[in-house]
């Protein structure tokens, strides 16, 4: 069975879509840690609900981004992982960290990447008077948000929306994508190579793979 160590910094509702996937047979993974760089968050508390074992390596006691990352990688490693799953992960990683888990690491960022990189993303959107927004699952690479698309999901932006109502039409999103990526990992049929993500043996385009939930 194909071992996941999850990062998260928050509310854990991405791993929370994860726990619920493998409950229900549709993830053929062991999630063997879930790891935090922030104490007493949400996602903590669903991690141990679901029997998984929880470590917080809080960055604040690290002088350093090298220093934090290498307690990271040597605490992740002890579980052995076939891939880490960054789910709401907010610190950036050294380039030495990305590189040791090069094409066994993913990211789920709330925008259509390569738009939007960075932080604030569906206020920008909103602000660009943008008429569609989504998330991007990707493999991670040094360049922050920058690795190969997976898969993204397309959400409308419509009358009204706040970044309240566009967050979670968003999020709505990411917890179908998130298991669909990780299962397809799972069972082997995706890959990154050459830079470009692969799926059952066919280069994705550079969007990735596209569900788009908008009415047509
Ligand atoms: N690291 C690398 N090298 N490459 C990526 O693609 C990464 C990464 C680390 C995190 C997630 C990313 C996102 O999906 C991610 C992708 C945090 C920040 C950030 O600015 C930016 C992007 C992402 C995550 N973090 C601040 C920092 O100083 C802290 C912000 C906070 O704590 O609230 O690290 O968006
Ligand atoms: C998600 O919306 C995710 O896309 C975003 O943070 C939220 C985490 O939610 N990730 C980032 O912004 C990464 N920088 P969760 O903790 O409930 O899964």
């Amino acid at each position: 069975m194909t071992n996941v160590v999850v990062l998260i910094s928050g509310s854990g509702t991405n791993l929370q879509a994860l726990i619920d996937a493998k409950q229900k047979g549709e993830l053929p993974v062991t999630i063997s840690a879930v790891i935090s760089n922030r104490p007493n968050v949400k996602g903590l508390e669903r991690a141990q609900a679901a029997g998984i074992e929880t470590l917080v390596i809080d960055h604040k006691d690290y002088a350093s981004r090298e220093l934090f990352d290498a307690e990271l990688q040597a605490r992740i490693d002890e579980f052995d992982p076939h891939l880490v799953v960054l789910a709401g992960f907010m610190r950036i990683l050294t380039e030495g960290f990305t590189r040791h888990y090069s094409a066994r690491m993913l990211n789920i960022h709330p925008s259509l990447l390569p738009k939007y990189q960075g932080l604030h993303t569906h206020q920008r959107a909103l602000e660009a008077g943008d008429t569609e927004h989504g998330v991007t699952v990707h493999f991670v690479t040094p360049e922050l948000d920058g690795g190969p698309n997976v898969i993204q999901a397309v959400v409308a932006i419509v009358e009204g929306d706040t970044v309240e109502s566009l967050a979670q039409r968003v999020q709505a999103q990411e917890h179908v994508i998130y298991p669909m990526a990780v299962s397809w990992f799972a069972e082997k049929r995706l890959s990154m190579d050459n830079h470009q993500s692969v799926l059952d043996n066919e280069v994705l385009p550079p969007s990735g793979y596209v569900l788009d939930t908008r009415m047509k």
